[in-house]
């Protein structure tokens, strides 16, 4: 028994940095549309320049990521990644001083939204169906 718990261990480690390097080839490849790959934004975020387009995922329980980091006066992209037959929004909480509230509509899988960011600062948005999935945004 110890042996299988040892081997585990070994496994997800040995996965880690492959997964890694998968999710930055993604984010270069296909920073925005890449439906599936909700990764890319933590990818993104680690360059030194905020990148002018992100893409982020709203999933069944909520957003993939808990951070999103986008260059002032770009645009992030939400795919509504989810399997499961059931709506949410993305919505404006709070923000720097003048910035303007925004939200999408209620949207199932397969839907996206863009916003584009003009204000730096930091935002909080949220789902109007579900409160408690919220997500930060970083604009700089
Ligand atoms: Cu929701």
């Amino acid at each position: 028994m110890e042996q299988d718990g040892s081997a585990t261990e070994v496994i997800s480690r040995r996965l880690t940095p492959v997964v890694l390097v998968a999710l930055a080839a993604l984010a270069v490849a296909a920073p925005v549309g890449a439906g599936h790959a909700a990764g890319t934004v933590g990818a993104a975020a680690k360059a030194k320049l905020a990148p002018l387009k992100a893409a982020a995922n709203v999933y069944d329980s909520g957003f993939t990521a808990p951070t999103v980091t986008v260059r002032k006066g770009g645009t992030i992209k939400w795919l509504w990644d989810s399997s499961l037959i059931d709506v949410h929004t993305v919505t404006f909480i709070r923000g720097p001083r003048g910035a303007k509230y925004f939200s999408s509509r209620s949207l199932g899988p397969g839907g996206s939204y863009s916003y584009k960011f003009t204000k730096a600062g930091k935002y909080m948005i949220y789902c109007k169906l579900h409160a408690g999935n919220t997500q930060n945004i970083v604009v700089k």
